[in-house]
């Protein structure tokens, strides 16, 4: 993490710390507001001499950054957090629960931590404080069983680069020849439950020695020459697993799974009168007919190869040919971002730009509507005036299209956030379901029929609003969503980022069954949003989605012929 991202949010968990612990709102404020610079800023703030000359930083906040910078501490912080019960913050974790709640809790019905919290809803504590109704202390419990059965797996986004330093660092230990990981995470699944890392080396020892010390092992569960385990300090377990070069691919086969992929393809090696194990493939005479490489595997058993994301024991062993499977170069375009208008942190030019680099050849400027208002969403006039500054963008920025697009909110009842007049004066509008989450199926079905048959709109923004590990999101009737999609040519989006991947990846398969059309967007907010994608497209994948169903992979005249479709 960058000093200025660190010490953001260090200033933002003092604003929660100094809101729990009942001080003034000014005082807080001002740390909410340090935290916001902080977070923004561009240089690195380590390189600021003085940072009480940024604006909304002001003497005793550049004191605590200086301190901060210096001895790595905050003391003022620490001794506040020592004042306080340290299962406090982790009643933060519990959707729905801010600062406020968690001091009145804490003050009105002793709860300090999540089992007392728990126990003062078993003994209806909650229930006798003033002004705690029963719907709030229902949506408390709803939120601490989704945690609790959420907290065991961990998300793509958080389980991919780790596992990808571990290969990056263990692939320079002398011996090692091959190395890949493999299990969920080579499927894409959007959680992991453990990380499983694959290996070939001369020199076994070795890099079990540097696999068990690597930076932030907190434990060493398992040490052998031909598996290992460990728990990290983010409280993911990674296995390694040491094999025979020559059976690598056996081996990766094996531990890619899915277990149910395992079992069907063991049973039509059996059909063969073949035997599959994870050290190779073996005729009845016992011997070895394929173990080096997947491909030859899947080869000998008449099977094309399977690229990992199908591999979940559905029909994946029906396929004739590889299936083109979307790429990551396949995307052309980002159709969903937002800029300073509302909550992004980039200005319409830097996001261009970013997206220009990424090679992209069209960007939408698709920031928040009226109705979002803890998102900065724009008025109609703010809305207007953003349109001719993307215009003027346009004009300005070579080498990228920036299209004037808006995320509209779709109410409850499925009205749009804007009037179509308005509406009508855009290159693109998605549509996206931010408020009322929790409302019944019925409701939600047709609240997102409303938006996907609405004329003007494009694009079905995280169409079921899901945050994963946090909360469920809508919960539709799917199928009558894509039916609607196919026929009003609405594309469905998959929101890459991977907080969300929504929709998800069976979703995304039973789109495009019915003939809908897909669309993978960033959402970015930030510059390092964009890195996301490459989950987006790992659920696409699972979803078995082609470029030919996804509009973002058009050339740009072709898609702007999409976008001036009528429906
Ligand atoms: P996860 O870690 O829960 O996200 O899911 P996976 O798929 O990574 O499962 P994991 O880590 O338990 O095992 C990795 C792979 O090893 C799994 O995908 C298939 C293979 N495997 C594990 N146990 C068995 C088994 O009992 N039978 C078969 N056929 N394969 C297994
Ligand atoms: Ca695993
Ligand atoms: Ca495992
Ligand atoms: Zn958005």
């Amino acid at each position: 993490m960058s000093a200025n991202r660190e010490l953001s949010s260090i200033f933002q968990k003092f604003a929660t710390v100094l809101e729990i612990s009942g001080a003034s709102g000014f005082k807080i404020n001002a740390h909410v507001k340090v935290a916001r610079v902080l977070e923004d800023l561009v240089e690195d703030i380590a390189s600021i001499k003085d940072p009480e000359a940024l604006p909304g930083v002001g003497k005793s906040s550049a004191a605590k950054i200086k301190e901060y910078l210096t001895t790595g501490e905050i003391k003022e912080l620490d001794e506040l957090l020592n004042s306080i019960p340290a299962g406090l913050l982790d009643l933060m974790q519990v959707q729905g629960l801010g600062p406020k709640t968690v001091r009145r809790l804490w003050q009105e019905a002793d709860v300090v931590d999540i089992p007392t919290l728990k126990a003062a809803i078993a003994d209806g504590r909650l229930e006798s404080m003033p002004r705690m109704g029963k719907k709030t202390i229902d949506n408390i419990s709803d939120s601490l069983a989704f945690l609790e059965g959420a907290s065991a797996r961990s998300r793509i986004g958080d389980a991919m680069p780790i596992a990808e330093l571990v290969v990056t660092t263990l692939e320079k230990i002398s011996g090692v020849s091959k190395i890949e990981f493999a299990g969920s995470l080579r499927r894409g699944k959007e959680t992991i439950g453990d990380i499983d890392i694959l290996a070939s080396t001369i020199e076994p020892e070795l890099l079990a020695e540097a696999f068990c010390t690597l930076k932030g092992v907190t434990k060493v569960l398992v040490r052998g020459v031909t598996k290992c385990a460990v728990r990290l300090d983010c409280g993911m377990q990674v296995d390694l697993r040491i094999v025979e070069e020559d059976a690598f691919g056996a081996a990766l086969m094996y531990f890619t799974g899915s277990k149910e992929h395992n079992i069907m393809v063991r049973e039509r090696a059996i059909k063969q009168n073949k035997r599959l194990n994870e050290y190779g493939l073996f005729n009845a005479q016992e011997a070895c007919v394929a173990s080096h490489t997947e491909r030859a595997m899947y080869e000998d058993l008449g099977l094309p190869f399977i690229p990992p994301e199908l591999r979940e024991g559905k029909q994946e062993l029906t396929i004739e040919h590889t299936p083109e499977l979307i790429q990551l170069e396949d995307i052309k375009s980002d159709l969903h971002d937002h800029t300073i208008a509302s909550d992004g942190h980039l200005t319409i030019v830097a996001l261009a730009e970013e997206a220009k680099q990424r090679g992209f050849h069209t960007i939408a400027v698709t920031d928040h509507s009226q109705s979002s208002v803890q998102a900065n969403g724009l008025s109609p006039e703010r809305l207007l005036q953003h349109i001719s500054d993307i215009k003027q963008a346009n004009e300005a920025v070579k080498g990228i299209n920036i299209l004037a697009g808006s995320e509209v909110d779709i109410h409850a009842d499925g009205r749009l956030d804007y009037e179509d007049e308005l509406l009508a004066l855009l290159d693109i509008v998605v549509a996206s379901p931010h408020s009322a989450l929790k409302q019944d199926s019925k409701k939600a079905t047709a609240r997102l029929l409303k938006a996907i048959e609405h004329p003007l709109v494009h694009i079905i923004g995280h169409p079921t609003g899901r945050v994963l590990g946090k909360r469920p999101g809508l919960d539709p009737d799917m199928p009558s969503l894509f039916a609607a999609a196919a026929a009003c040519n609405t594309a469905l989006e998959i929101n890459a980022n991977s907080w969300r991947l929504d929709l998800r990846d069976t979703h995304v398969r039973g789109a495009i069954d019915a003939g809908a059309m897909i669309s993978i967007n960033t959402d970015a907010h930030a510059a390092n949003d964009f890195d996301q994608l490459r989950y987006g497209i790992l659920t696409a994948r699972r979803g078995w989605l082609t470029p030919d169903k996804c509009i973002n992979c058009l050339t740009f005249d072709a898609l702007m012929a999409w976008l001036a479709r009528s429906c």
